[in-house]
């Protein structure tokens, strides 16, 4: 049997209408074609790919603005934050020998180690230029573009605590009554922690870690704050490690849907929102922790 009598038997409609299957390929063909070269954007789908630079194409939500599209400050009137004319000037730590870096860095992974975080905490005052050490340490934190995009807000005032104890209790019944879900609720009974945060009044001092997502000047422009939460969040590491380095202890609290009504309780602007509470003071004489241990080196690790 030839080929043609072949498909004429077994493939018949192909041989009837093969100009059209032909055409209607072709028209998928070029369709795909098109869509490849020509991306245009759809709402309802994330663009994989924006021109920002137009240098190279980026994923739209590496954009270090893309946080808030809405908010972004006028960047064709807003002057840069720091000149042009910035002087740059020599750097030179000193350079240590292998053995003190290697010794150097053994003991602060051990003093690191050390570290656990913390809920019940002891009502012993301790002195305010503590927290301005470690408020300072944050702030020596690097950020983009050297925006310094974050507050400290220190809480002493025993009735101001008192109403952040209020209003995060408050949420926190709501958070693992109904919002967290069981899963969350369950993952967490480890921790033996709960709505109730009596640390909130007890420890000495609160620090509040808010994100700031642009700066107001005095003329009322908006400058541009670059990777604001991820600076943020680095700076918050250095304040914990500080608090640590002091001998003292926190826990870091991410108080769920209490963030609006803290910021307005203490009066901070809008262009600030509140990223992380840190309690800090002694831990309890009777404080516990889960005795649960950390990853070895070799998970968390990948070298290449
Ligand atoms: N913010 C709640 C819940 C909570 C969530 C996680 I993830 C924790 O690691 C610990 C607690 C609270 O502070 O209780």
């Amino acid at each position: 049997m030839s080929s043609t009598q072949w498909l004429t038997e077994y493939a018949p409609l192909l041989v009837a209408y093969w100009p059209i299957i032909t055409a209607v390929l072709l028209l998928l063909l070029s369709v795909l074609a098109y869509q490849k070269l020509f991306p245009t954007g759809n709402k309802s789908v994330k663009s994989p790919t924006t021109k920002i630079s137009g240098t190279r194409d980026v994923d739209k939500s590496e954009h270090p603005l893309a946080e808030f599209e809405d908010e972004r400050p006028d960047e064709a009137i807003a002057p840069p934050l720091h000149s042009a004319d910035t002087p740059h000037v020599p750097y030179c730590p000193e350079r240590l020998s292998e053995s003190e870096m290697l010794s150097r860095s053994e003991a602060f992974y051990r003093k690191m180690n050390g570290r656990r975080s913390v809920r019940n905490f002891s009502t012993d005052p301790i002195p305010l230029g503590v927290i301005e050490n470690i408020v300072k340490t944050a702030g020596t934190s690097p950020s983009g573009a050297h925006c310094e995009p974050w507050t400290f807000v220190v809480v002493k005032d025993t009735k101001i605590k008192a109403q952040i104890r209020e209003i995060i209790e408050q949420e926190e019944y709501l958070n693992y009554d109904r919002r967290m879900g069981d899963k969350w609720v369950n993952d967490l009974q480890f921790i033996n922690t709960d709505h109730e945060k009596p640390y909130l009044e007890d420890a000495p001092y609160l620090i509040i870690v808010m994100k700031q997502q642009y700066r107001i000047g005095e003329t009322g422009v908006k400058y541009s704050h670059y990777y604001y939460e991820i600076s943020t969040a680095v700076a918050a590491g250095f304040l914990i490690t500080a608090i640590h380095n002091a001998g003292l202890v926190t826990v870091t609290t991410t108080p769920l849907n209490s963030g609006g009504a803290l910021r307005e309780l203490l009066g901070r602007p809008a262009n600030e929102k509140v990223m992380l509470l840190l309690p800090v003071g002694y831990p309890a004489k009777d404080a516990m922790v889960p005795g649960v241990t950390r990853k070895p080196l070799e998970e968390i690790i990948a070298l290449k």
